[in-house]
């Protein structure tokens, strides 16, 4: 590393390539944390991964990629302050104004998965045939949770009522969503019975559409692989079998954005946001192995 990293840049540096208007990534914190029900620490998450970016060698060493010469531009964190429906708004209007610059793939790093809501829904209204990837270990249908819809249980419910919703990872489901596993436009491909990549693949890739949302909520992995989650569950991806899944997608479709969400901070134990960290830019590394093709 050399003198002059920054822990509030993405990979601790920008390159000449890193304005709004070059760059080929930005990541934009949103540390948005009101509905969580059990871990606490999310809020606190997106500067972790971003600090804990900056360990990571720019070398990528499976991509054979310098991908931060591509340019990824780090954005000011989302003001989460005060009311969801404001939130919702600055998210909107972010993610409204990152649009404008089509030669940039968006990174947002969560905060909590309610995010997703508001994130999602500009790019649903442009992409006549977007789908949505969901990594995750919680189906997070519900049509609302404690009082709200806008609650990280109902994290993908308004958008699975809209484009198509391919889960994967699954392997914790509330009575009252069952109903929407794997009806209307939701496809759940439960962890269970999935654990073959290599066959899980190509349904993945049969159900998605051209034009896909990647929303990637960490618990979907195994916690020995990411440990600090808001609510874990045991059975999740290993490392290597949830980079082959995002490798095969991200090089079969096109890709709008991206967001990760409920990484946690624990001081003590670093693992979940060197983690989380490296494979945002492994990810980059995949988009920057396909351009290059
Ligand atoms: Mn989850």
């Amino acid at each position: 590393m050399s003198d002059n990293v920054q822990t509030d840049k993405f990979m601790g540096l920008e390159s000449k390539n890193s304005s709004l208007a070059r760059c080929k990534f930005a990541v934009v914190p949103v540390p948005f944390e009101k509905t969580v029900c059990y871990g606490h620490g999310t809020a606190k998450g997106p500067a972790a991964v971003i600090e804990a970016s900056t360990q990571i060698e720019l070398y990528d060493e499976e991509t054979h990629t310098e991908t931060w010469e591509e340019g990824i531009c780090t954005l000011p964190a989302v003001n989460c302050a005060g009311s969801t429906t404001k939130v919702f708004k600055e998210i909107d209007k972010t993610v409204r104004a990152l649009m404008q610059h089509k030669q940039c793939i968006p990174f947002y790093i969560g905060g909590e998965h309610t995010v997703t809501q508001a994130l999602a829904q500009p790019y649903i209204e442009a992409h006549k045939n977007l789908s949505i990837l969901h990594f995750d270990a919680h189906a997070d249908l519900r049509e609302t949770f404690e009082g709200t819809p806008k609650s990280h249980a109902c994290a993908l419910y308004p958008a699975s009522r809209q484009v198509p919703v391919v889960q994967v990872g699954i392997r914790s489901v509330a009575s009252e969503e069952k109903q929407y596993c794997n009806a209307g436009k939701v496809t759940t491909f439960l962890m269970h019975e999935h654990r073959d990549v290599n066959q899980l693949i190509p349904q993945v890739l049969k159900k998605l559409t051209d034009t896909v949302y990647i929303t990637i909520d960490v618990d979907g992995f195994d916690p020995s692989v990411i440990p600090a989650t808001g609510t874990p569950q045991p059975g999740g991806f290993g490392w290597y079998e949830a980079l082959d899944l995002f490798r095969a997608v991200i090089a079969a479709k096109k890709i709008v954005a991206v967001d990760v969400v409920e990484a946690c901070q624990r001081k003590a134990d670093p693992i979940t946001e060197f983690n989380t960290s490296k494979l945002i830019y492994r990810l980059m590394g995949y988009l920057t192995v396909k351009k290059n093709k």
